[in-house]
């Protein structure tokens, strides 16, 4: 019979995602992970802040205390929480160079966004509040 062709198409094996650890993923808490400090599912600011100057340190190649673009490219390359940072976003005063203090002191927009109560720490009961596991919508009746 003339089925028309488009509609089943055998899998191609490009499309075919066989690693699921493959990094396509990052929940706000996932990124988190990778500076919580004492992996206690507690993210402080203090350990943000001893993660950007770990980060620093090993991105300032020529230890002179500030980053140029080029350094701080090391940053994102080095597949850390700011692999999509912007220099200019931490170049406050935009003279071309991050200092360690414009760095290090730099807010953490997953806290900013999580630390309900202003504490500088992200508890997992604050995460939980705040819609990384969405709870669906109640009352609209349709199941998927
Ligand atoms: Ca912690
Ligand atoms: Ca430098
Ligand atoms: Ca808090």
């Amino acid at each position: 019979m003339a089925a028309p062709f488009a509609a089943a198409q055998p899998a191609s094996p490009d499309q075919a995602q066989p690693s699921p650890r493959a990094g396509g993923d990052r929940s706000p808490a996932t990124t988190a992970e990778i500076w919580d400090g004492n992996h206690d599912g507690v993210y402080t600011c203090d350990e943000w802040k001893a993660y950007l100057g770990r980060l620093f340190d090993r991105a300032d190649r020529n230890h002179d205390g500030m980053l140029t673009p080029a350094e701080f490219d090391g940053v994102r390359r080095a597949g850390s929480a700011l692999a999509d940072a912007d220099f200019g976003y931490f170049d406050e005063n935009q003279d071309g160079k991050i200092t360690r203090r414009e760095f290090v002191e730099k807010p953490n927009e997953f806290i900013l966004q999580f630390d309900k109560n202003g504490d500088c720490r992200v508890t997992p009961d604050e995460l939980k509040d705040s819609g990384t596991g969405q709870k669906p919508p109640g009352g609209r009746g349709k199941r998927s």
